[in-house]
């Protein structure tokens, strides 16, 4: 059996996969040094709404970034066979890249809510992938994601806000336990966790390291439409928190 079918059987019974040293080091090493440029030069031109920190004032908590691709080295990176031969064959289909994300995980700060990575995204039917490459080794204390295996086979569930700066969204329901076992998922610098939009997905607090950094790369299956009512609501609805937050 390929790499690719074990992978895929992998993704379509657990909803995620796990593959380990899917950067190299001096894949990490470069893209440390153009996160940083892009840092220094890049986010300052960026609204207030794609580069996000926990307390504005405080560069150390700096949380999210949008679109890394803006930089021609992540723009190449994330079109590298790699990314897209794996993504097609998860996805069993064509794939339309979206936007690159930076996800850092400041400590004090707060636990990413239970959610769908599908709920944002608004498409039906609702076929996506995210490849969370780690720039850092992750376990319980700085951040890990946890899982609920299998869930992404219960479809797109009910969301209530959160207050958490970057996901506006969290689960309505608070008991997991009825959508699957709940798995914690520790990785090592350089190891991608790739799982279904529609798979339940949380990370505890970083309570140990400076930093947790994390890229986070959107692909669409090419068959998966963006429903427009869907979409103007969820629009709308996180126009009105990000107002409430003064995020405009
Ligand atoms: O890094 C995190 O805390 C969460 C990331 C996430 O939800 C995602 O990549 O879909």
């Amino acid at each position: 059996m390929s790499d690719y079918n074990r992978y895929r059987d992998l993704f379509d019974e657990q909803g995620y996969i796990h593959i380990s040293g899917f950067l190299t080091e001096e894949e990490c090493l470069a893209a440390e040094r153009h996160i940083d440029s892009y840092v220094r030069d890049i986010a300052p031109t960026l609204p207030k709404t794609e580069v996000m920190y926990d307390d504005y004032e405080r560069p150390e908590t700096l949380k999210r970034i949008s679109r890394l691709q803006l930089d021609p080295f992540f723009e190449e990176m994330r079109s590298q066979p790699k990314f897209t031969k794996l993504a097609k064959a998860l996805l069993q289909d064509e794939v339309v890249v979206q936007s690159l994300q930076y996800f850092n995980k400041p400590p004090e700060g707060d636990a990413t809510p239970a959610h769908q990575d599908g709920y944002y995204f608004c498409l039906v039917p609702n076929e996506a992938i995210t490849f969370w490459v780690s720039l850092d080794d992750v376990d319980e204390e700085n951040g890990a994601l946890h899982y609920v295996a299998g869930s992404h086979k219960v479809g797109i569930l009910p969301h209530k806000p959160s207050s958490v700066i970057g996901f506006s969204q969290g689960l309505a329901a608070a008991d997991l336990s009825e959508f699957g076992e709940e798995r914690t998922c520790p990785v090592k610098r350089g190891d991608v966790l790739i799982h279904h939009s529609r798979l339940i997905h949380l990370a505890g607090p970083n309570t140990s390291n400076p930093q947790r950094r994390v890229m986070g790369q959107v692909y669409f299956a090419e068959r998966a439409k963006m429903d427009p009512a869907m979409k103007e609501q969820y629009d709308s609805a996180l126009q009105a928190q990000r107002k409430a937050a003064g995020l405009n």
